[in-house]
């Protein structure tokens, strides 16, 4: 499946929903109203989906305009706002790149550095593994299993041993090695644990005692199923640790799939990525003309 297709049928469960409320008539404020609520339960946010509805009303559209004019102009719209926070996750390099994955529990840490382990192996870039969530031992084995499956190193350490300390390991033998990135995967903490917080702010110290500008991207992992709570979770971690980006995962499983829109919005925070299914191939690099016309079943 092409780029274009998987995003969209990632997205389809969200265009269905906004395609159902522009398929009535044209103009009057049913249908505005219609099309603000449709992009709502989208999840691109209250403002936002009133501003849209409102330029549709401005707009005037004839009688005659197709349903396929209208998506054609939330789209665009959507893409202009959207455009400013496409993030290159291969812009400008580091060798090693540090690059440090945060998120509530069950998010898509884990299987998101096994898709971003895998984009930099097919530009020939090596990627080194770290299992520094150490809360688990089915998060190693799990990390372990995608080292083992893609043909990356991966470092990893004792249960219940020092993230920390082990990240200093990692990073020890990543500037004696042959890695172009450096993936750090860590442990799912709720926002609302200050002591785990805490802990991430002294993975960030200690990996700043090795390569004083690192980590040179700390990436949020966000469940796009999560829906408006989402937000909670880029308030806290953006507060408690600098936050690069965002990669939004699981599209393929939710109708949620405009809260890309209310989170680049509200928080003006950039998006690397988003994630369209469980398998290592299953991210796609964030653009905002791709994912704004899939929106709409462009
Ligand atoms: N459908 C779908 N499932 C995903 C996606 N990303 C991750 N998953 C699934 O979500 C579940 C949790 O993923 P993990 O990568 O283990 O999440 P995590 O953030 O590392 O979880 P913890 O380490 O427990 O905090 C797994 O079953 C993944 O296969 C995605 O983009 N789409
Ligand atoms: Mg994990």
């Amino acid at each position: 499946m092409g780029i274009l297709n998987t995003i969209k049928s990632a997205l389809s469960k969200t265009a269905n929903k906004v395609s159902t409320a522009i398929s009535g008539k044209k103009s009057g404020i049913e249908f505005t109203e219609a099309i603000e609520e449709a992009l709502i339960t989208a999840d691109v946010g209250a403002t936002t989906a009133q501003q849209l509805a409102e330029s549709v009303a401005k707009a005037k559209f004839p009688t005659s305009a197709t349903e396929h004019d209208v998506r054609t102009f939330l789209a665009d719209k959507i893409e202009t706002l959207l455009a400013p926070y496409e993030e290159d996750l291969f812009a400008s390099l580091h060798r090693p790149e540090i690059i440090l994955i945060v998120g509530v529990n069950g998010n898509g840490k884990t299987t998101t550095i096994a898709k971003i382990a895998k984009m930099f192996k097919e530009r020939d870039l090596e990627p080194l593994l770290v299992a520094a969530d150490t809360f688990r031992a089915a998060a190693v084995a799990q990390l372990s299993h995608w080292a083992n499956e893609l043909g990356v190193d991966i470092h990893t350490g004792n249960e219940g041993s020092d993230a920390a300390g082990l990240i200093y390991d990692a990073l020890q033998k990543a500037q004696r090695g042959r890695y172009d990135v450096v993936l750090i995967d860590t442990a799912g903490r709720m926002q609302n644990r200050i002591d785990l917080m805490d802990e991430l702010k002294k993975i960030r110290r200690v990996i700043g005692k090795i390569y004083p500008e690192a980590p040179h991207k700390s990436i949020l992992i966000l469940d796009a199923v999560t829906g408006q709570a989402v937000h909670k979770q880029v308030e806290t971690f953006q507060r408690e640790i600098k936050i690069d980006g965002i990669i939004l995962t699981k599209l393929d499983s939710t109708a949620k799939g405009g809260s890309v829109v209310a989170l680049t919005q509200q928080y003006r925070i950039p998006i690397f990525a988003v994630g369209v299914g469980e398998a290592p191939e299953d991210i796609r690099p964030f653009s905002a003309r791709e994912f704004a016309r899939a929106l709409f079943d462009l």
